[in-house]
């Protein structure tokens, strides 16, 4: 397939809106998943496997296929299962870097102020089958939660015929404690109500499909999620010193898996667009799934563009805010200092997306359709919640009464005010007193 370059400059405001103004798909899918997620709300296990049959076309023996896994782990084959825990590895010791200390410090004059970390009781990992079924992400999300600490970490995965082997071997290596089969809206709404089977939880996490996804907008609110996560998306800043064959073969990648995954390139120089342009269209045929990277290239987020300047192209990615930013340039680090929006970022020719969505250690689950300008991916802390600690002595209070009495007063909080004045003037709280 033959790929056009456009020049950033020229783009029409359409063109540019189709850029920047992507979406996660969740809208279309919203009131199928509002029934979906009613239903499993009101007749649980029932609805569930009513689903599975209706959607994934199986009869579901049991729900909960945590005593699966074992097997599964000892019967994939060798070369899988030490790719598994060796990119679990890899994950946990990141992760593990991201643990927050408990703090206490005093500040100014007998003021001691601190944070503490503690782990939720109970989240839920999303991890999607269907057409592309991702292992890989049941360790981005168990990994870090184990690492946060949680003690009830549930995997839910479609039912499958049996459920994926290599998901379940992850989700052991990981070290869950409870696997359902239970995928799609259905599947997240069993995490986020319960049913007899699935145990509630406080927090439902990880990608999927738009149903995944419009249901996890659904339950949002009765439990927390981590964010709606759309189709994947690259960005790749390149100059003339980039290897074409390599940014290319990032774009391709990534288009791979979801016809409206959205895969850019911008560079400043005219022959690297070509040559990437070139090398795109050289790398789809014959590939498993041409079909869907043909379908990515050809959406109205994708392309080959061509800026003015190094600079032209960062303000474009800085709007793009993209899930991967990927920098093949000769000054990469000085191009990442003017870098604020971007879910991940692979720095130089030897960082190829793929190695992150896998193997490095670093989280894929990351927020898409400009998600970046706004937040993170998962991590350690997504698993935390956080308290604040304080003790005052005498003086402490003693100096901030007077800030506490004027604003309490201008607030209209007269009890407020009284609480600080009580522990000096040893008041019997009476109101008359006051
Ligand atoms: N690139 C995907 C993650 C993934 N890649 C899973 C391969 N498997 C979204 O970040
Ligand atoms: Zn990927």
């Amino acid at each position: 397939m033959q790929l056009d370059v456009r020049e950033v400059a020229e783009l029409s405001p359409a063109e540019r809106a189709a850029f920047f103004e992507r979406d996660a798909g969740v809208a279309e899918a919203r009131s199928d998943a509002r029934d979906i997620v009613s239903s499993v709300r009101e007749e649980g296990d029932v609805a569930v496997r009513n689903f599975c049959r209706e959607f994934d076309g199986v009869e579901v023996g049991n729900l909960d296929v945590t005593d699966d896994a074992e097997r599964a782990y000892e019967e994939i084959g060798d070369d899988v299962r030490e790719a598994v825990e060796a990119a679990a590895e890899n994950v946990r010791e990141f992760h593990e870097r991201q643990m927050p200390e408990d703090w206490r410090e005093s500040f100014d004059k007998g003021r001691e102020l601190g944070r503490r970390f503690r782990p939720l009781d109970r989240v839920g990992v999303y991890a999607p089958g269907g057409t592309a079924a991702y292992p890989s992400s049941v360790l981005m999300g168990v990994v870090p939660a184990k690492v946060a600490g949680v003690e009830h970490v549930a995997v839910a995965t479609p039912p499958g015929d049996p459920v994926n082997p290599i998901t379940l071997a992850a989700a052991h290596v990981a070290g869950a404690d409870r696997i359902y089969g239970a995928g799609g809206a259905q599947g997240i709404a069993a995490l986020a109500y319960g049913t007899e089977t699935v145990k509630a939880v406080q927090k439902v996490v990880g990608p999927g499909n738009k149903w995944v996804t419009a249901a996890k907008a659904e339950v949002r609110g009765d439990v927390d999620i981590d964010f709606l996560a759309g189709p994947s998306e690259v960005l790749v800043l390149a100059d003339d010193t980039c290897e074409p064959e390599y940014v290319a073969a990032d774009l391709v990648a990534q288009a791979e898996h979801d016809e409206n995954a959205s895969v850019v390139a911008v560079t400043d120089d005219a022959e690297t667009a070509e040559a990437i342009a070139d090398a795109v269209g050289r790398r789809v045929d014959g590939r498993e799934r041409a079909e869907t990277i043909r379908g990515a290239l050809e959406n109205d987020a994708s392309g080959v563009l061509l800026a003015r300047s190094m600079s032209e192209a960062v303000l474009f990615a800085e709007e793009y805010a993209a899930e991967h930013l990927s920098i093949q340039a000769d000054d990469d680090e000085a191009l990442l200092d003017r870098i604020t929006n971007a879910g991940s970022v692979f720095l130089g020719p030897y960082t190829p997306v793929a190695a992150g969505d896998y193997a490095s250690g670093t989280n894929h689950v990351l927020p898409t359709s400009g998600g970046a300008k706004r937040y993170g991916g998962l991590s350690a802390e997504t698993f935390l919640r956080s308290s604040t600690v304080q003790r005052l002595d005498e003086g402490a209070l003693s100096d901030l009464s007077g800030t506490v009495e004027t604003l309490a007063g201008a607030e209209g909080l007269e009890a407020h005010a009284e609480s600080v004045r009580a522990r000096f003037e040893g008041g019997n709280g009476d109101t008359d007193a006051a």
